[in-house]
């Protein structure tokens, strides 16, 4: 049985659908866990997905995943511009690491065009709306098949 995508949520996330549509669209959570599901299984893959407005859970997601996540697809919301712990975390990690922005951060206040996680991804999708959610499980199993690592 091969290891699950790992997909992790930062804080906030679990009231997506419930404010600000023009930016985040009005899609739950939970939607997009089912819609990652689905996207995995069609391309032979499991997930094992997660939100936490906590950022020592998300480091602890993290910290198992380096033995038994095949990658790690992660949209550490408002951590991505604060969060060194994560960084170390990912960079632990040597298995491909999709960075995932509903909104386009470089659109929007100019704190957020930094982003800590970049400098551990091996790529990044934004501004695609919950939609990148799909492309993103897509885009990892493209990399897994080919044997992708995260040099
Ligand atoms: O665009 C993204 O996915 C973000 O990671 C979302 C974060 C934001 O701090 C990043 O700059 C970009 C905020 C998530 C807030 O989640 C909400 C959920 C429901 C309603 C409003 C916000």
């Amino acid at each position: 049985m091969s290891q699950p995508i790992l997909i992790l949520n930062g804080p906030n996330l679990n009231r997506l659908g419930t404010r600000q549509p023009e930016i985040y669209g009005s899609t739950s959570l939970k939607d997009v866990e089912e819609m990652c599901a689905k996207r995995a299984a069609a391309r032979g893959h499991t997930i094992s997905f997660h939100q936490s407005n906590r950022e020592y859970e998300i480091i602890d997601w993290i910290h198992d995943g380096i033995d038994n996540a095949a990658g790690i697809i992660i949209n550490p919301a408002a951590f991505t511009h604060t969060s060194v712990a994560i960084l170390d975390a990912l960079n632990m990690f040597n298995k491909p690491i999709i960075e995932l922005h509903i909104s386009n951060p470089h659109k929007r206040e100019a704190f957020r065009h930094v982003s800590f996680i970049t400098y551990a991804a091996t790529g990044m999708i934004c501004g695609l709306g919950v939609n990148g959610y799909p492309l993103a499980v897509d885009a990892m199993a493209d990399m897994l098949a080919a044997g992708s690592d995260n040099s």
